[in-house]
């Protein structure tokens, strides 16, 4: 039996809003490393996005290596695997392998050998051991395939779609030679960061990964001997096939968009060269991601009562208060809107996250959308006054009020006569 735990898109160091995700972060790993000791995988699998740029914060890359050398140091026998996603500098990532690697510890940043020609197979394949203290999978630990990563396929219609298929058929064909050399039967895994054709994307963190037309990679990129494959890039967690296909989702919700759902890390057992079993561990919040109001749009004034009901929450230093997002239906121009909410706020114990504004006019288009675009302008005909009309007509589907037409002509007034 072979026991083991898939995370993915961690994003270390994000800044959120300009506000630091490390607490939950570190909250997370500390959870982590408590599921490892109660649950016992032989291995852990991480689908990419280690970090969320390229270039880390120095307390994120402290928070992967001491992670590292934890995990090691409570479970020697732990196999640790780890690839590197769209987000990460794979060659960055990779640079410590070597050392890494006399831990017991692969990490795989680019999948081309040392002259950058071809898919370093050999390199690529990682054997797990399981209770049977032999191979017990095969792992194909690839990274994100960028287009100059994947081979070339001759007449394909899309190169990069076509080379990202043949480098798991490749691969897929390099595990099987492999296994035929393990004395018990061997599960087949693969690890991959992509956009699966299907796949819900929920977020607005998950930068688009454009693959030529279709944008998206198809199920038949994963040969059906692949008894499992760990995916990365999608934030919520998902399956594919019967749950042979899987992103395990990231473990904190890395945008207002990902609040509404549980966040996780997947436990699936193999045995016999197949997948016989696959677990959910919630993972805890550590901080809420408050949104007012909770659905929607609201005008000002009744975001302001809202927010009264913040006062009641404990005081608490600045990295555990919840982020606050405020969704503001602004039924004309109010300069002094974030002056107001942030006077409300005075004394609450939220982080404000830049105030999102719907006008009544965009309000009235996203609920119809289907409203046929204004009728050109006639140029000879349109005046100041009449393009301020139009326009805040289109935006807050009112006529606007006197005093902004009076202010609007004396300024033209004031142009004429210092003209
Ligand atoms: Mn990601």
């Amino acid at each position: 039996m072979l026991k083991i735990l898939h995370t993915a898109d961690w994003h270390l160091g994000q800044s959120f809003h300009g506000f630091s995700r490390d607490t939950e972060h570190a909250a997370f790993l500390d959870w982590l490393l408590l599921q490892l000791r109660e649950q016992r995988p032989h291995a852990l699998l991480l689908a990419g996005d280690v970090f969320d740029t390229i270039h880390p914060s120095a307390a994120a890359q402290k928070l992967f290596y001491s992670f590292l050398a934890r995990a090691r140091a409570q479970q020697p026998e732990l196999q640790l695997v780890v690839t590197a996603g769209n987000h990460d500098a794979g060659s960055r990532l990779e640079a410590p392998a070597r050392l890494l690697e006399t831990f017991d510890i692969r990490i795989l940043g680019t999948p081309l050998n040392a002259d950058g020609t071809q898919l370093d197979l050999p390199r690529l394949l990682v054997p797990l051991v399981g209770d049977s203290g032999e191979t017990e999978a095969i792992v194909i630990a690839m990274p994100f395939l960028r287009p100059s990563d994947v081979p070339q396929v001759a007449a394909a219609d899309d190169p990069w779609l076509a080379g990202i298929r043949e480098a798991y058929h490749l691969a897929t064909a390099a595990a099987r030679q492999l296994q035929q050399t393990t004395a018990a039967q061997a599960a087949l895994l693969a690890i991959g960061h992509c956009h699966l054709l299907g796949g819900q994307e929920t977020s607005d963190s998950e930068r688009r990964l454009i693959v030529g037309h279709a944008e998206a990679i198809g199920l038949d990129t994963f040969p059906a001997d692949l008894a499992y494959v760990a995916l990365g890039h999608l934030h919520r967690a998902q399956s594919f096939e019967q749950g042979r296909i899987r992103y395990s989702g990231s473990p904190i919700p890395l945008s207002f968009t990902e609040s509404g759902y549980q966040h996780q890390v997947l436990l699936l057992e193999f045995s016999e060269g197949r997948l016989q079993a696959t677990r959910s561990l919630p993972v805890p919040r550590t901080i809420p991601l408050l949104t007012v109001p909770e659905r929607g749009f609201a005008p000002l004034s009744q975001i302001l009562q809202q927010l009264e009901s913040l006062r009641e929450l404990p005081a608490q230093p600045l990295e555990l208060q919840p982020f606050l997002r405020i969704n503001v239906l602004a039924t004309g121009p109010d300069p002094t809107r974030r002056q107001q909410i942030e006077q409300a706020l005075q004394n609450c114990s939220v982080r404000l996250c830049p105030i999102q504004v719907q006008t009544a006019g965009e309000q009235q288009t996203a609920d119809s959308p289907d409203v046929e675009s204004p009728a050109t302008a006639d140029l000879s005909v349109l005046t100041p006054a009449n393009v301020l009309t139009r326009e805040y007509q289109r935006l807050y589907a009112a006529d606007p009020p006197a005093d902004l037409l009076q202010a609007l002509n004396e300024i033209l007034q004031g142009e004429e006569l210092s003209a």
